[in-house]
C-alpha cells in the first residue's frame, strides 16, 4: 500500500488543510499528530526507512513502541497538501518511550513538531483515560480564543462558562469544559506537563496569548471541537464589541435542563452564580 493512499494519512492531510483555510496556521504556526493503530502500521510498513534514534524531550512509557504521524517543525500547514512527504513525518517510539526515529517523510530533512513533548504527553494521558479510543491531538493559533485571553480572567470556570453561553451546542460539544494554561514558554517539557495535566479532565486546553489544544478520537471530532470553541469565541468577541454586558443569556438552570435533554453531565463548578 502506498503510504499517501492510506485513509488515515489522507484524513490527516485534509484536516491540516482545513485548519489552514480557517486561518489558524499563519507561517509555521500550529501542529497536528495522530496515534497510528497497529493494523494501520502493518499496511504501510513496506514504505518505512529507519533513521537514527533521537530524544523526544520527555518520557511517555505508556506509548512505548507506538507510531505517530506528526507535522514537521518549522513546516507550513499550507504546504502539507502539496508536499506531504516534505512537511510531515511518521515516527516510532523506542521501548522506553523516550526516543523516536523517523520512519517516513521529512524527505528534505528536519525534525517533528517543536511541540512534540506536548503532543506525546497529551496522547499518553488520553490513551489511558479514554480506554485507548483517542488518537488525535491538534494545536492551532485560533484568533478569537487568543484575543479572549487578554480580557477574561485566566480561569477554567470563566472560559468554560462564557464560551458555553455563546452557543447552545457548546455544552453538548464540550461538556467537560476547558482548561487554561497561563502564559508559558512553548516548545518544551514544562508546558507539556501543564497541558497534559489539564487533559486528564478536559479535551480542550487554551494556552494564554498563544492558541489552543484539542484532543479527540478521530479527525472529525478533534477538528470539530477546535472549530466549535473558536466559533463560540468569535461570537463572544463580537458581543463584547457591541456592548460590555449581555442583555440576556442562558441561565444555570437552563444549562441543567439542556444537560438532561442531551444526556450530558455538566460539572456544577461551571454553573456558578454570577
Ligand atoms: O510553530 O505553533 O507552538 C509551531 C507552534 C509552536
Ligand atoms: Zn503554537
Amino acid at each position: 500500500m502506498r503510504f499517501l493512499d492510506e485513509e488515515f494519512v489522507q484524513g490527516f492531510i485534509r484536516m491540516a488543510n482545513d485548519g489552514w483555510r480557517q486561518g489558524w496556521h499563519e507561517r509555521n504556526g500550529g501542529n497536528l499528530s495522530y496515534r497510528v493503530r497497529s493494523e494501520e502500521v502493518a499496511k504501510i510498513k513496506g514504505n518505512f526507512q529507519t533513521g537514527e534514534w533521537r530524544s523526544t524531550g520527555t518520557r511517555v512509557p505508556d506509548l512505548a513502541k507506538e507510531f505517530f504521524l506528526v507535522t514537521g517543525s518549522g513546516k507550513y500547514f499550507r504546504n502539507i497538501i502539496l508536499r506531504p512527504e516534505d512537511s510531515i513525518c511518521m515516527i516510532e517510539l523506542d521501548d522506553k518511550g523516550e526516543k523516536y526515529r523517523i520512519v517516513w517523510g521529512l524527505v528534505n530533512g528536519g525534525t517533528p513538531t517543536s511541540e512534540l513533548a506536548s503532543h506525546l504527553m497529551n496522547h499518553e494521558v488520553k490513551k489511558l483515560t479514554s480506554d485507548d479510543s483517542y488518537h488525535v491531538i491538534y494545536h492551532a493559533h485560533t484568533t478569537n480564543v487568543i484575543a479572549l485571553t487578554f480580557v477574561l480572567p485566566l480561569r477554567d470556570e470563566v472560559f468554560t462558562r462564557e464560551l458555553w453561553e455563546m452557543a447552545t451546542e457548546c455544552p453538548v460539544v464540550f461538556p467537560d469544559g476547558i482548561g487554561i494554561v497561563p502564559w508559558m514558554v512553548p516548545g518544551g517539557r514544562d508546558i507539556a506537563v501543564a497541558t497534559s495535566k489539564l487533559m486528564k479532565e478536559y479535551d480542550v486546553a487554551i494556552w494564554a496569548h498563544h492558541g489552543m489544544f484539542t484532543a479527540g478520537e478521530d479527525f472529525d471530532s478533534t477538528f470539530g471541537l477546535m472549530h466549535t470553541v473558536e466559533k463560540s469565541a468569535e461570537i463572544l468577541v463580537k458581543m463584547l464589541s457591541m456592548r460590555s454586558n449581555k442583555l440576556q443569556t442562558i441561565q444555570p438552570d437552563e444549562f441543567r435542563s439542556l444537560a438532561k435533554a442531551f444526556k450530558v453531565t455538566l460539572p456544577e463548578k461551571f454553573l456558578y452564580k454570577k
